[in-house]
């Protein structure tokens, strides 16, 4: 029976008002009571805060609404546990979803105030390192979208993802102080804080009926708060919960200790506890590979665990029914510790039976992987897991030897199949992998991009498919289309809406209605214009922050993304170096102005990423100072690459860089944001880009290089890359100048490794699919060179963006692993 019983019609506060009068008093208000700040001499920031809390005031009834409506229907709830929520700014978006934005805007210029300075000067919630952290931000706006009961858990990260400065062209990391102003958006809950425990030993206990239960006995405790912020979806269709954990001593301070006038070892248990949620750690695609990020792990699992069951404990009074009321997501393995933890619950702390744990187990958890990167896959040390958590380490041998059973029994399994099944991995050192958990302990695996699906059933996962051949299933990801098109992009917004009218804001499919203006010479010269006043914007950006001059009549070329080898910036910069080599040999010839613009963040232990970020700007050094080029080539890295940045890039590119070493992108994100902006993709057949070919057509982008069956062949021969170097003067040469030092006089060994790589494996198959990308540069080219046809395509892109919106992505969660209802 419920603990409590909840009263439905309590009575409710008059919601605010929404006119420019009453907004521009009530952010008086705020400014004056909430903030205590008289206007005569309140600060940007200030104005900020009270704006901010003068529109989340308008969220709020609906936020209340939202939660009563879900007790009341006893609808089930879907929960998100993510290690990452990279949400970037919130201001503009909670506005822009509840038709705030033009009195808002009203209300702030009669008291004198810039809208769009505060939105500039809002932090950037970085809590994620790049695209699983985004896909989990596009994925909560898109559940308050689609009206589905749902709460985003995660960290309260002190110190989001780091700061990225340059230091002669070397990236330089810094602690992300987003915090420091306060977070309005934020409501702590002192009142949802639970203990979660680390070490101890775990021990037999005799309950009065003479059943024998284990029973952990953690030596280390600490406390989860919870912090509240509110996700509004399109039109205020809903507004749920993103509840980020910060951790907390028990005891604040150890008094006796600081009265023996140890004042610093006083606090010691202090700092340790806060330190578990004090930094976001920066690697993305390679596991961390420190006990602090197992830390990290239980802590947020176990508090989202007793949250999401105390939760249902008060509604529904038992545990057998969870799987029919509870939906929880595990983002990648990072929270696939809880697979252990609630049969923990379940078994030890409610005596349920264990195979009737197991089923409620399986039917509640569904489970994301988004890479196959071997090296990625994460796996903890048996005796570390054991030392930290030991009763989680029994209940995984309990349900591995229950596994391995089932593959030798029923499946008839090989050895070899056996260990490719197995938890444990017994090569050197024998080792917990958390994929095979997670996987185990889930009704619905998915990947991301229906290649990489494909992929997991031929690799990682080939045994663990046949063993359960129903439970793969593919869930190609998405984006908002509030965020990465109306909010960012409100002239092409306004422009579409023109031409077919404003029906695909609420359905984004609509915009297939383009596709019959594509060819339209007004509609394309008003498409040509809104691009061209989004490349004005972001060359003043690039002027303020770069001090360079980029012309917006060359063709933006835009890669932008985390810094990693299988991306291959590399290949990127390197095909710069050929073009400004014949740029110099033939300045005959009819050449067209183009930018190459990067941005990205590399791993800060990552040095081959480093070193190409270094790469890059030594590049760009020479060539924009090289008067032989004429401003026909201009290379710019824009540093600390973050959400806030890629709204502004995104809109005013041309070129659309997707060039990742086939089968290696498990999805990609990045691409989808460009195609909605009228970009035109050169990309491999690799992730969503396959998707993106197949929506958009074969002429309307520009696919080159090896298939994944081809690198899989030449790297299964290990063929040698040296012939296609060879083969190539146009690669031998840009390589040869690269290693000899002509971009790196003041050291002229520094890439002399990177690109002895090249020559040695090449495992990326940069040198490999040199020349087709260097063909499909020069097909570009011709396109560029004839405006109506490339116009045509932008447009065809921008029509064909429907099926990547979030909100496909996640009716299809919803309706094929969640089991709800979506609007
Ligand atoms: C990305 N993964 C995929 N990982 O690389 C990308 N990893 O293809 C895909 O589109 C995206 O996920 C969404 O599915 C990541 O971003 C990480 O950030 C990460 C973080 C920590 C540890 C490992």
């Amino acid at each position: 029976m419920p603990q409590k019983p909840i009263v439905y019609d309590a009575p409710t506060p008059e919601p605010r008002a929404t006119t420019v009068e009453a907004l521009q008093a009530q952010i008086l208000e705020k400014l004056t009571y909430s903030i205590g700040k008289d206007p005569i001499v309140a600060r940007p920031h200030d104005w900020l805060a009270a704006t901010i809390y003068a529109v989340r005031d308008r969220i709020m009834d609906r936020w209340m609404e939202s939660s009563r409506e879900t007790w009341r229907t006893s609808n089930k709830r879907v929960y998100y546990l993510s290690l990452e929520f990279l949400i970037g700014r919130l201001m503009r978006d909670a506005m822009s979803n509840v038709q705030l934005m033009e009195p808002v805007q009203q209300a702030l210029k009669n008291l004198n105030v810039d809208l769009g300075d505060l939105i500039n000067m809002e932090p950037d919630a970085a809590l994620g390192n790049g695209g699983l952290g985004r896909l989990a931000a596009c994925f909560l706006e898109s559940m308050s979208t689609l009206k589905i009961p749902a709460y985003g858990y995660g960290i309260r990260y002190v110190h989001g993802l780091f700061r990225q400065e340059m230091s002669e062209g070397w990236q330089v990391e810094l602690p992300e102080e987003w915090l420091a102003h306060g977070n309005p958006w934020e409501f702590e809950r002192r009142e949802s804080a639970y203990e979660v425990g680390f070490g101890g030993h775990v021990e037999p206990v005799t309950d009065p009926d003479g059943l024998i239960r284990q029973e952990w006995r953690p030596n280390d405790h600490l406390l989860a708060v919870a912090y509240d912020t509110p996700i509004v979806g399109w039109r205020g269709a809903r507004v749920n919960t993103l509840r980020l954990w910060s951790a907390q001593p028990i005891d604040p301070i150890l008094l006796d200790k600081f009265n023996s006038g140890d004042h610093i070892g006083a606090l010691e248990e202090s700092a340790r506890a806060e330190a578990i949620t004090r930094v976001l750690y920066p690697a993305d695609s390679t596991p961390a590979g420190q006990e602090l990020r197992l830390r990290q792990e239980f802590f947020f699992s176990s508090a989202s665990l007793q949250d999401i069951v105390r939760r249902h404990i008060q509604q529904y009074g038992d545990l057998t029914s969870l799987p029919d009321k509870v939906a929880i997501q595990l983002n990648d393995t990072h929270p696939a510790i809880s697979v252990a933890e609630l049969m923990r619950i379940l078994v030890d702390d409610n005596g349920m039976k264990w195979a009737d744990a197991w089923k409620v187990t399986k039917g509640t958890f569904g489970y994301t992987n988004h890479t196959l990167l071997p090296e990625a896959l994460e796996s903890w040390p048996v005796a570390l897991l054991e030392r930290l958590l030991p009763r989680h380490m029994q209940i995984i041998y309990q349900i591995n030897a229950d596994i391995l059973g089932e593959a030798r029994n029923r499946a008839k399994f090989t050895d070899q199949q056996i260990a490719n099944v197995s938890l444990i991995d017994e090569h050197g050192g024998r080792r917990v992998r958390m994929g095979q958990l997670a996987f185990v302990g889930s009704h619905s695996i998915n990947g991301v991009s229906a290649l990489h699906t494909e992929l997991m059933k031929q690799t990682v996962f080939a045994d663990l498919h046949k063993l359960y051949p129903e439970r793969i299933n593919n869930k190609t990801n998405g984006i908002t289309p509030r965020r990465w098109l109306m909010q960012c992009n409100p002239g092409l917004t306004r422009l579409i809406s023109d031409r077919i009218g404003p029906a695909f804001l609420d359905d984004i499919e609509k915009l297939r209605g383009l596709e019959a203006h594509a060819d339209d010479p007004g509609f394309q010269s008003q498409f040509a214009a809104v691009k061209r006043a989004n490349k004005e914007r972001l060359a003043r950006l690039i002027k303020d922050r770069m001090n360079i001059t980029v012309s917006p009549e060359a063709l933006f070329d835009v890669q932008i993304k985390r810094i990693h080898e299988y991306k291959r910036q590399l290949l990127n910069i390197i095909q710069a170096v050929a073009l400004y080599d014949e740029i110099r040999a033939h300045p005959e010839r009819d050449w067209m102005p183009r930018v190459k613009i990067f941005a990205g963040k590399a791993a800060p232990s990552y040095w081959n990423a480093k070193l190409i970020i270094k790469l890059i700007n030594d590049v760009a050094r020479v060539i924009n100072n090289d008067p032989a080029v004429r401003g026909l080539l201009k290379v710019v890295f824009l540093p600390n690459y973050n959400v806030s940045l890629a709204e502004v890039i995104v809109p005013a590119a041309d070129l659309s860089e997707q060039i990742s070493t086939a089968g290696m992108e498990a999805s990609g994100t990045g691409n989808m944001k460009f195609m909605a902006n009228g970009a035109i993709t050169i990309g491999t057949m690799d992730g969503a880009n396959v998707e993106m070919h197949k929506e958009v057509g074969a002429d309307n982008i520009v696919i080159f290089g090896l298939s994944t069956e081809e690198v899989e062949d030449k790297r299964s021969r290990n063929e040698v890359p040296r012939t296609a170097i060879d083969s190539s003067p146009r690669l031998s040469e840009a390589l040869e100048s690269i290693a000899s030092g002509v971009f790196s006089p003041d050291d002229p060994h520094r890439y002399r490794d990177l690109i002895g790589g090249l020559y040695d494996h090449d495992w990326f198959m940069v040198a490999r699919d040199f020349d087709s990308y260097w063909d499909a540069q020069m097909r570009v080219n011709a396109l560029w060179n004839n405006k109506p046809k490339w116009l045509g395509m932008a447009i065809r892109n921008t029509a064909a963006v429907g099926f990547f919106s979030s909100d496909r992505t996640i009716r299809q969660y919803a309706h094929d692993i969640w089991n709800v209802p979506t609007a």
